[in-house]
């Protein structure tokens, strides 16, 4: 495979609402992050992803757009964009975008127009269709509840919104979106971004004639057969590689809901003139006992079976993407660790291993370098996320679900677990800003904050760091083949790393008990030594000892 800068960097998530506020009206901002800059580059990464920033009402946090080429008015100006840019770049830090042209906002001009009349020029942007018998065109539910189709009075039509009904989707099949949506991302590139991350790309093309869904829980249908992956996808992107992508040194991941390997190689295999990789979330998703919604630590045998696949599938063909939290998942010590007091900073680090030697290019979430845990939410009005709101709601109302269920529920997964404020120090509001955040910090920020495991060097931060580091001194964590091993051990997750005379060897506990390993002959012997570790640094010797390995235990042996 070609090397490539975005296969060497270390890519972070900024979910600039809660990043950090510089003017004290509670919300995150673009002169916040640019304070942040400093404290990025001693982390030592290389990109970063800017969650949505253009202007936008909130409905669902700036995933509804009103205007591509305007920011978000508490977010700051586009002259504050341009000076946050250029700063980064002075950095040595890249910034992509995220691209949300699925749907836009009910109140982007193109939708005011649209909706105003059957005539109106902008008419066929969007999805309109007549209902059936008084009822929606068909039985589609949306992604944050209640049916897909909004009835609009106007004109007595009902139009299509697979998220919430102000995020009204885009019709790509008119050949005029097509060419305004590249037209912006053109502009953007222009102003010398660095790439997109695409928000549901694999939505764009719906089936024609939109035929219902089956019915699984719930009332409604499910869109997924008809709308993931649809049949003008791939024809959509390659017009959009081709348009614009090509013709800049970008980065491009696509969120690919639903994706599976099949897929990602038709979306990001490396001569399909597509993308560069996408997000596969099946080690984040399917763990649901009603829909999403669970409170169960995930099953470890089924979290390596989903990863060693897409790490042995998808070599030589795609580079994949690796991640353990983003802003629509909770956070990943508290969700696939441990984040009481023993073993939270332990986990955090073992997760961070874990996920860092694979073969990608690896995603860290804001905060998660600092180990921050779930929120521990006790009632309903604390939460902010459009889709927790709305999912109690809807199946507490149907009587589906309890209150306690349901808040245990939200508790382990909802979105504003990853949405709180970043925890920067030990002052008022964990020092996000000076005036009550938008969203309640966690109380856990005396003990985790950046400013104290900076000056800690057994911190998770410190962790993050030293593996940002080996990455730019070894190829092999970067290029290196990638062998599964102890499939079917129910502890440990373990795998080789092998580049030219490089050689690693990655052993990780997953849970709070010792774990029996047993060491490959290769990695025996005074050869190896010891690269990076969450508890005291052992040597392989040492290892090889017939020692297991102690809770929430990483080690990576090296050898040449
Ligand atoms: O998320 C896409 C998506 O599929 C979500 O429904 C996701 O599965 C859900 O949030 C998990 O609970 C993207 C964005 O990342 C998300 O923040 C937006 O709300 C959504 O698109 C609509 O733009
Ligand atoms: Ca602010």
């Amino acid at each position: 495979m070609e090397r490539k800068w975005w296969k060497e960097a270390v890519v972070y998530q900024i979910y600039p609402r809660s990043f950090k506020d510089s003017n004290g009206d509670g919300i995150g901002d673009l002169n916040g992050i640019r304070e942040k800059l400093d404290y990025l580059k001693e982390l030592g990464i290389g990109v970063i992803w800017l969650s949505t920033v253009y202007q936008s009402p909130g409905d669902d946090n700036g995933y509804d757009i009103s205007d591509y080429r305007e920011i978000m008015k508490e977010f700051g100006t586009m002259q504050n964009f341009d000076e946050m840019l250029q700063e980064a770049h002075e950095k040595g830090i890249r910034i992509i975008m995220d691209l949300v042209v699925n749907h836009t906002s009910d109140e982007h001009k193109w939708f005011v127009e649209s909706r105003k009349s059957k005539e109106n020029p902008y008419r066929n942007y969007y999805i309109w269709k007549e209902g059936k018998e008084g009822l929606p065109p068909n039985n589609w539910g949306s992604c944050f509840g209640g049916s897909a189709w909004k009835y609009d009075e106007e004109t007595n039509m009902y139009y299509l919104h697979l998220f919430s009904a102000k995020q009204p989707d885009l019709n790509w099949d008119n050949e005029t979106v097509r060419n305004e949506v590249f037209d912006m991302m053109d502009w953007w590139c222009k102003k010398g971004i660095d790439g997109f991350r695409m928000d549901v790309i694999s939505m764009i093309s719906k089936v024609p004639g939109l035929p219902d869904g089956q019915v699984k829980d719930g009332l409604y249908g499910d869109f997924s057969p008809y709308s993931i992956h649809g049949p003008r996808v791939h024809e959509y992107l390659k017009e959009m590689n081709r348009c614009v992508l090509s013709r800049y040194d970008l980065m491009t991941v696509g969120e690919t809901a639903g994706v599976t390997v099949e897929a990602a190689k038709k979306y990001a295999g490396e001569t399909e003139g597509e993308l560069d990789m996408v997000f596969q979330f099946e080690h984040v998703e399917g763990d649901g006992e009603i829909g999403k919604w669970t409170d169960q630590k995930p099953d470890l045998l089924r979290l390596k079976g989903i990863l060693n696949r897409w790490q042995t599938e998808l070599e030589d063909c795609v580079w994949n993407s690796l991640f353990w939290g983003n802003h629509d998942q909770p956070r990943s010590v508290s969700r696939f660790g441990d984040d009481s007091p023993a073993y939270r900073v332990l986990s955090a680090k073992m997760l961070a291993i874990c996920l860092h030697m694979m073969k990608g290019t690896p995603y860290i979430y804001q905060g998660e370098e600092l180990g921050m845990t779930n929120f521990p939410f006790e009632e309903m009005s604390q939460f902010r996320d459009i889709e927790s709101i709305n999912a109690y709601e809807e199946l507490v109302g149907a009587g589906l679900v309890n209150p306690e269920k349901m808040m245990s529920y939200l508790r382990f997964k909802s979105r504003d677990n990853a949405r709180t404020p970043m925890q920067w120090d030990a002052g008022r509001y964990a020092g996000f800003g000076t005036g009550a955040p938008w969203i309640a910090v966690n109380p856990n920020y005396k003990e985790i904050n950046a400013q104290a495991e900076m000056s800690d060097e057994t911190s998770v931060f410190h962790c993050y760091k030293r593996l940002i580091q080996l990455r730019k001194e070894h190829d092999v964590i970067v290029y290196g083949s990638y062998e599964p091993l102890m499939e079917e051990d129910t502890k440990v997750f373990a795998y080789i790393r092998r580049w030219k005379e490089e050689k690693l060897l990655v052993l990780c506990n997953f849970t709070g008990e010792e774990a029996e390993i047993a060491l490959p002959e290769e990695f025996c012997g005074n050869g190896a030594k010891c690269l990076l570790h969450n508890y005291q640094c052992a040597e392989g010797p040492e290892l090889s000892g017939g020692r297991k390995l102690l809770p929430y235990e990483a080690v990576v042996l090296y050898r040449e």
